[in-house]
This record gives C-alpha cells, sequence and structure tokens, in this order.
C-alpha cells in the first residue's frame, strides 16, 4: 500500500524535510508514500562510531566503509526493493524514470553518500543503481533524494489536487510548458510599461486557445530545449 522509501543517510533529520509540506506533506498524511530514514552511523561497529576510511591508492576525502553499508542495508529484512545510490556519476534522473520509480511494486531504497564516495564493493555486492540529478556536484545525496522523491510523490494516484493537472500535462507530454496569466488582463509593472494578456486567451475559443498554447510551447522548447523534440522536427 502506497510508495514507500527506506534513506541510508548520515543525515537522517533532513527528511522528510520540505516534503512536510504542500501536497507531498497531504500525500504523507494521507498514508500515500511513506519514509524510514536510517542513520547509516548506528550501524559502525565500533565504539568511535566510525563510518568512513581513507581511500586505498591515497587522495583526498573519505570513503564510507562496505561493512557499515551493508550492516544498514540487511537490517531493512528481506522486503524486496529497488536500491539507488544517489551519485553525480550515475544516469541522470528523467521523467520516464520517475514514472518508473512511481509505479514501483517495491520498497525504494536511497542511499545518500557524503565525503568522497562509498567502497564500490558494497554497490558490486547488493546491485544498487546509480542515479544523479544533472551534472553538478552536490555536496551530499540527501537533496538529490528529496527531489527524486517530489518527483515521483506527486504522480501518485490521489495526490494532485486538481485531477486535470495530470492530463494537461499528458497533452504537453516532452515539451515545456506554455506561458500563463491571470487577473489583471492588463497590468502596469513598476517601469510603467502597460502589459496585456494575449488576447487569443481571453476570446472565450477553446480550440483557438489549445492551439496557441500548442504553439508555445513548441517555439519555447525549440528555442530553449531542442534536444527534448524528437528527431524530425
Ligand atoms: Cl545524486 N549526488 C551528489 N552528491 N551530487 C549530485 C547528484 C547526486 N546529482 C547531481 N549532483
Amino acid at each position: 500500500m502506497g510508495l514507500h522509501f527506506n534513506l541510508l543517510t548520515l543525515f537522517p533529520e533532513m527528511f522528510p524535510g520540505s516534503l512536510a509540506l504542500s501536497l507531498s506533506g497531504r500525500a504523507l498524511e494521507k498514508r500515500l508514500w511513506s519514509y524510514h530514514s536510517l542513520n547509516i552511523r548506528d550501524f559502525a561497529g565500533d565504539r568511535h562510531k566510525t563510518v568512513d576510511d581513507t581511500p586505498y591508492g591515497g587522495g583526498a576525502g573519505m570513503v564510507l566503509r562496505a561493512d557499515v553499508i551493508e550492516a544498514a542495508l540487511l537490517s531493512l529484512g528481506e522486503r524486496p526493493q529497488r536500491k539507488i545510490y544517489l551519485s553525480p556519476r550515475g544516469k541522470v534522473l528523467n521523467q520516464p524514470l520517475v514514472q518508473e520509480l512511481a509505479a514501483a511494486q517495491t520498497d525504494i531504497t536511497l542511499l545518500c553518500g557524503r565525503y568522497e564516495g562509498v567502497d564500490q564493493r558494497v554497490l558490486d555486492a547488493h546491485e544498487f543503481e546509480e542515479v544523479s540529478i544533472g551534472d553538478y556536484v552536490l555536496s551530499g545525496g540527501e537533496p538529490a533524494a528529496l527531489i527524486l522523491m517530489d518527483a515521483c510523490i506527486r504522480l501518485l494516484d490521489g495526490v494532485m489536487g486538481n485531477e486535470d493537472t495530470a492530463g494537461e500535462e499528458s497533452f504537453s507530454a516532452g515539451l515545456l510548458e506554455y506561458p500563463h496569466y491571470t487577473r489583471p488582463a492588463e497590468w502596469t509593472d513598476s517601469s510603467g510599461v502597460s502589459r496585456k494578456v494575449p488576447e487569443v486567451l481571453t476570446s472565450g475559443d477553446h480550440g483557438k486557445v489549445k492551439e496557441w498554447r500548442r504553439a508555445q510551447s513548441l517555439a519555447l522548447t525549440r528555442n530553449r530545449r531542442p534536444d527534448l523534440l524528437p528527431p524530425s522536427s
């Protein structure tokens, strides 16, 4: 029942974070999704609670120990789980992957790295997938986990307030969104420039509105993100 996330992190207080608010927060209260945040440090084997060590071969930074990560993982028990290590070297998260994860029939375990990384052997031994949220470097995987979770949660049945919103999105699937306007129909900005809402939107002609929005979406996509368009266009 509902999508369940396990979080393996050195900062369990970072969850649910922003996901306790707004749409995802309401969905959490409604039990449409749930989470279990584990502190990796609780699985350290020594009295100093050591979780990391220096890298073999030398170099800067520290590496999270395989044995500690595995102990945390095994504490989750035998429930089937999709295991994801959040790391900038993973495949980049996109909407098809988000849709796949939101529809997962198993728990999703997210390993959030810190320091230089995680001992490769625990990733290999437990067949972690690696996922990145984009081509830049964060100081840790936790914000990436929150983003991945947010993107999944908003797709769950019963989460969106307005059932129209999801359909609207599939209409413009793969394109950037057209511009939005609300009242007043004419607005003067702080420089004294008067700005009107595009006439078609106040015309009441729903066919024309739809056509205009589609054209706007296409033009925006062509200008800003041509990589999103199929090769034919
Ligand atoms: Cl998943 N982790 C970190 N540390 N940095 C990232 C990232 C993940 N995705 C993009 N940058």
